[in-house]
């Protein structure tokens, strides 16, 4: 059984509580839920990691090598210019789908830019809290293609 490692960076344990009208009102717990639904459908083990802090973000993604599959990951505003974060994503050379619940290509110019894109299969931007089950189905889909028992 595949497992699905789900990251989410900075500010992202305020989702639902502030700003709803750019981020919905969905809150972290909530999408969680609906991902552990997902998971159970499609036969995927999951976890989830949460910090305000890059070190700590750093850290477990070291200690996920070996012991899952694939990352989904919503760096929140680490995306735009965290090298170390990238580094560390890379290092690891687990596949990385990388998600964003806003279009980051229509909003400021500073959030164009993702560092981390180069490194992962593919970003699902734009979706409110779908991108993250979009996420979660197109990661399930390339581990199953990559390694088909
Ligand atoms: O659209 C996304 O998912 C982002 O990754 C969210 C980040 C932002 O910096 C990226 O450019 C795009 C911000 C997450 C902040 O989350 C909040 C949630 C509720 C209230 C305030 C912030």
């Amino acid at each position: 059984m595949s497992h699905i490692l789900v990251l989410n960076g900075p500010n992202l344990n305020m989702l639902g509580i502030r700003e709803p009208g750019v981020y919905g009102t969905d809150t972290l717990a909530s999408i969680e839920s609906r991902l552990s639904g997902k998971a159970e459908q499609l036969g995927v083990q999951v976890s989830f990691f949460q910090t305000n802090h890059e070190g700590e973000m750093i850290d477990r993604i070291h200690s996920a090598y070996g012991n899952v599959d694939g990352i989904l990951i919503n760096p929140g505003a680490w995306t735009h210019y965290s090298y170390a974060l990238r580094d560390a994503l890379s290092t690891v050379g687990l596949p990385i789908v990388e998600v964003h619940m806003s279009n980051i290509h229509k909003r400021e110019a500073f959030r164009h830019v993702s560092v981390i894109s180069a490194i992962a299969v593919g970003q699902i931007a734009g979706f409110g809290a779908n991108s993250y089950l979009l996420g979660f189905d197109a990661l399930a889909s390339h581990l199953k293609q990559t390694d088909p028992v």
